[in-house]
């Protein structure tokens, strides 16, 4: 080879080598920055939340069967574990556990504020008003984070419970102050495939919306119903946009989403996961949200970190590695901004001053 051709092919390699480390430099600062940015988690279930090596332990003392955990996860597969869940956390004590250890997972995911949501349960003898008393201790002694529960409403239990569940959370939010700080709204979860529709629970929603003045946070469209169920979620939301953000709704168009509420949860590894997606990049609403305008805001979320084996941070961090570079902060203002407290926008503020991110 010619001397001139060494010195260019040298001349090459050091440049292609600069632009290989400073892609890599760029993208080890992107991915810190986005593990410590000040986040907001608007959709997480606390059950679902268990962290994976509390629930293996908790299952091998009770010697219960946990082969589940180890197939893929199916909407039908996340119910079974569901179910080993809840045989495994079967004290108030490991409820308050599971939510210790899940805000101080959040906290050092960067996490300001969060909502979790839980269906309150009668356990060893204690009621359901014991649960949510519970909770709402553990949520409102947490420091670091600002912490508010949404009450599940599990559609596959029907009407019948929802209602005394809700009429006890009614009963308690005016005997206990803490309760009637933290409760700041109503989720309506459940396996989206029960043979209860939102009909049987709309006038408890309604109810929640119009007198007690919380928010509602509906699942919706996660898996496809022949029964103009979802028809029927937007129709109530439609009503007061504001008062209403939507779990997934994988299953619309941005059209059909339009002023129906103030906001949509996605979760990402959950939706790849139950979607049966190959890639992120497929997410039906997270691509109408960053490739059109007008979207609906939305808001980046966990759902159950203890099933899908996701964290806070690692869902800001799919999505950056899907759509980005997209504008994370302003997905973090459109969530502080439909969180059914107020107060999430100081917390947000005031986390963003201290640790500059
Ligand atoms: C619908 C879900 C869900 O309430 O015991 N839940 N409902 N779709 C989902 N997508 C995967 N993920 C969780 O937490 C577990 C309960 O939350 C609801 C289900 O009712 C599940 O039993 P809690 O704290």
């Amino acid at each position: 080879m010619q001397p001139q051709h060494k010195r260019l092919l040298g001349a090459a390699a050091t440049g292609l080598a600069a632009a290989v480390a400073a892609h890599i430099l760029r993208r080890w600062r992107d991915r810190r920055r986005i593990r410590r940015m000040t986040k907001v988690e608007l959709h997480a279930h606390l059950n679902g939340s268990i962290r994976p090596a509390t629930l293996k332990r908790l299952a091998a003392e009770r010697g219960l069967d946990a082969a589940c955990l180890d197939r893929k996860r199916t909407l039908e597969v996340c119910f079974e574990i569901f179910a080993l869940i809840h045989k495994c956390v079967d004290s108030l004590e490991i409820v308050a556990v599971i939510a210790r250890e899940f805000l101080e997972d959040l906290r050092a995911d960067g996490c300001a504020y969060v909502e979790l949501r839980t269906t309150p349960r009668a356990l060893q003898g204690r009621t359901e008003a014991d649960y949510v008393r519970t909770v709402c201790r553990v949520l409102s002694e947490a420091s670091g984070i600002t912490a508010r529960l949404l009450v599940s409403v599990d559609r596959s239990r029907g009407p019948e419970a929802a209602a005394k569940t809700l009429a006890e959370v009614a009963q308690l939010r005016r005997s206990d102050a803490t309760v009637d700080r933290i409760v700041v709204g109503v989720d309506f979860s459940g396996n989206p495939t029960s043979k209860h529709g939102f009909d049987a629970f709309e006038h408890l929603f309604r109810e929640v919306r119009d007198q007690w003045g919380l928010g509602c946070a509906l699942h919706v469209g996660e898996t496809p119903r022949s029964d103009g169920d979802s028809a029927k979620i937007l129709a109530f939301a439609r009503e007061k946009p504001r008062r209403v953000r939507f779990g997934h709704a994988l299953a619309f168009s941005d059209d059909e989403l339009r002023g129906c509420a103030s906001l949509i949860e996605a979760c990402p590894s959950s939706n790849a996961a139950t979607l049966d997606l190959a890639r992120l990049e497929d997410h039906p609403r997270l691509w109408c949200h960053f490739h059109s305008t007008g979207s609906p805001p939305l808001a980046i979320c966990t759902d159950d970190t203890g099933v899908f084996g996701c964290s806070l941070a690692g869902e800001y961090l799919k999505v950056w590695d899907a759509f980005g570079p997209v504008d994370l902060v302003r997905v973090v203002d459109d969530a502080a901004a439909a969180a059914f407290d107020a107060c999430c926008g100081e917390a947000v503020r005031r986390r963003r001053a201290m640790y500059n991110v």
